[in-house]
This record gives structure tokens, sequence and C-alpha cells, in this order.
């Protein structure tokens, strides 16, 4: 073979295997989304809509077979516990959020974001506590929707807890209890994430289930 037909196929060698990996990208990454999960009607007596969420350190094999290691939100829909970050809540209503935190402590890079912002009262009750702010060490995960102005910081199992979670569903386990409410407008999909730079394992702890939807980020839509 000559030297030109060498380099040509290993031009068009470079050109397929690129090809391939664009075409992965597209088919198993960029077009994957978590499914919706519409949040519970609340009791007729008060008004609004019912999220229960809980953060884990570990989904585990039941819930994210091809990733049991990485950290994540599930969401209570019907009884079970699923793993999706994509909710349903209703325009012009208060949503009343209940969320079970299993995971330990990572801390905020970002102390700002230790503080309470944009929910009913400005505050979250802690384990049956209202409080405002959190010490950001202490921060676990944060439920943060930045266009609705809603920033709440969640605090993280103490290390020395015993029976804490290894990995979802965690129910028993050593956890912290937050519920905060806050009110939606009008209709509109809104990006949520978390801002601790939680993902172990990751370069500075961003990537993994901190950059992949149906973890520790996705959307409420509001209908
Ligand atoms: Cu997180």
């Amino acid at each position: 073979m000559s030297l030109f037909a060498k380099k040509l196929v290993a031009v068009i060698a470079a050109v397929l295997v690129v090809g391939a990996l664009i075409t992965l990208y597209i088919a198993d990454w960029a077009t994957s989304f978590p499914k919706e999960i519409a949040a519970s009607t609340a009791p007729a007596n008060s008004e609004g809509a019912n999220l229960t969420l809980e953060t884990v350190a570990s989904a585990g094999p039941k819930y994210s077979p091809r990733h049991p290691d990485w950290v994540s939100y599930l969401v209570r829909r019907g009884g079970q516990w699923v793993r999706s970050t994509d909710y349903t809540v209703p325009a012009n209503s208060v949503v009343h959020v209940t969320l079970y935190q299993f995971d330990g402590a990572s801390g905020l890079r970002n102390p700002f974001l230790a503080q309470v912002q944009g929910t009913v009262g400005g505050t979250e009750v802690v384990d049956g506590k209202a409080v405002n702010s959190i010490d950001p060490e202490e921060a676990s995960h944060t439920f943060v929707v930045p266009e609705l102005g809603v920033f709440v910081p969640l605090p993280g199992v103490p290390e020395e807890a015993k029976n804490q979670c290894e990995f979802a569903p965690c129910e028993g386990s050593a956890h912290r209890t937050i519920t905060f409410s806050f009110h939606t407008g009008g209709k509109g999909r809104f990006r949520w994430q978390c801002f601790v730079p939680c993902a172990a394992g990751w370069f500075l702890g961003n990537g993994g289930p901190m950059q992949t939807l149906g973890y520790m980020d996705g959307f409420i839509d509001v209908v």
C-alpha cells in the first residue's frame, strides 16, 4: 500500500470513529430525558399541590442500573419512589415540598446559596425548625429553581449518624426532613438543579450526576 493510501485509510477511519461517537452522544445522552412526574394533588381543604422528594448518596442498581453509585434525587409517586427529576405542578398555586435528605454533607463553594430565598415566608423547616439559612459547610444538596427565584439549601446527615443509607430507596435510614412551599406563577418550563458539587469521584464534584438529567437536575413543568 502506498503512503498516500495508508494516510487515506487512516483519515477515513478517524472520520468514521468521530461520526460514531457523535451518533452515540446524540442517541444515548443528548436525547434522553427523565420521565415526567405529576405532583400529587393536595387534600381538598388545602390549596396547591404536594411534591415529595428524597436525595440519596447512591441511586443503587434498582433505580440506576447503569450508574448505581451516582448521587440522585427521587420522587414519590403513587406510594413508590421513582427516579425522575421532571415534575409537573399547577400554575398560580402553592407547591408544598417535603424532602427527605439521606445523603451526607459536601459543602457549598458559594456560601450565598446557603440562604433560603423565594419560599413562602422566606424559610424552610429543617427537622421541625424554621430557618432562613444553613451552615454552608453542612449543605448536602440544594433545590434551586433559578427562574422562579427559589433557593433551598439542604443540610446533610451528620457523619457520625448511625444507620446511614447505602443506596436507594433509603426508608428507615438516618435522614433530615425538610419542608418548604413556593408559589408558581404562569405556565412554563423551568430548569431546577442542585448547586452543591456533590458528584463524588468527578472533576471538582461537578460531572456525571451533576450534569446528566435525572439525577441532580431536571425541569419543573408549570401547567
Ligand atoms: Cu447535589
